[in-house]
């Protein structure tokens, strides 16, 4: 299992960038702007390119640029507005600084509370559970580029119950001395997806896209006792549960969704969630 396992809470970055990764750069220019708001009115930012040019001529003797910006203007004028401005300047600056200090302390709330978490117990079935958000109306996602793995291991699918996002590629690998076979017979019980990959030896592998959301019951035609299922969720937003029931799902954006609990052989339950900031959300199922 190890790094194609899908541990309590943990969702795989499948996804190039998500939307807490967008909602991380915004927080990164918004905070590079604030900090250069405060610079600039503290007074350390100053791009008064006559005033440079001036500094060069007195420095340097390189008089010449200074000489065409010096044309209309009167420098010595200029230096006793600024030095008068930044008099006044630092009567008001604490005033000033506590406002900015609201908005940066704003900014940084507002970016933590604009994602959360959903978490919870499915109970009612023994074992394993996956829940997942539901297809969001307007909203689609980058297709995973990163493969997820199922293993037949020991005449046993490994994991038995692997959840990915929609898109995703999976391959499936052979690790045992036998030939296996892999198919579904349906995908959320519409045969026309059903499907057979063949069969294949010992350290071989075969790949499939799972591009229609739903539950994929995995079945070999070499051994009738396998069997394991590719839960495909239609969003990034997905957990499997530990074997208590116990899941969360992190970085969900503030919003109004639809979310699913399956379990193997039990009834698919969904439920209106409304995200902002950590969310609980239970279920029971039953067979
Ligand atoms: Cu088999």
């Amino acid at each position: 299992m190890g790094k194609y396992s899908y541990g309590k809470g943990r969702r795989r970055a499948v996804e190039k960038f998500t939307t807490w990764q967008w909602l991380m750069l915004v927080g990164v220019i918004v905070g590079s702007l604030v900090g250069f708001v405060v610079l600039w009115m503290h007074g350390y930012l100053n791009f008064d390119a006559h005033l440079i040019f001036k500094r060069h001529c007195e420095q340097d003797g390189n008089c010449s640029r200074f000489a065409i910006s010096q044309k209309g203007r009167d420098a010595d004028a200029l230096v006793r507005f600024l030095e008068v401005k930044k008099e006044s300047d630092s009567k008001e600056e604490p005033m000033k600084r506590s406002i900015l200090t609201v908005i940066a302390v704003l900014a940084v709330l507002s970016l933590i509370a604009s994602a959360g978490t959903i978490s919870g117990k499915v109970s009612g079935v023994s074992g394993e559970s996956v829940v997942y958000v539901d297809t969001i109306a307007g909203k689609t996602f980058n297709r995973p580029s990163e493969h997820a793995l199922v293993d037949q291991k020991g005449l046993q699918f490994m994991p038995h119950i692997l959840v990915v996002q929609q898109g995703t590629t999976v391959d499936f690998l052979n690790s045992d001395k036998v030939a296996h076979n892999v198919f579904w017979p349906d995908v959320d019980g519409n045969k026309k997806l059903g499907h057979n990959l063949g069969t294949w030896p010992r350290g071989e592998k075969q790949s499939f896209r799972f591009d229609t959301a739903g539950a994929v019951p995995l079945l070999c035609n070499v051994h009738p006792e396998m069997a394991g299922y590719i839960v495909v969720a239609p969003t990034p937003f997905f957990a499997k549960t530990d074997k208590s029931g116990e899941y969360e799902i992190d970085n969900v954006p503030d919003g109004s969704y639809t979310i699913v609990a399956w379990h193997e052989g039990a009834k698919t339950e969904s439920k209106p969630v409304t995200v902002s900031g950590d969310t609980k959300a239970d279920f029971t199922l039953s067979k």
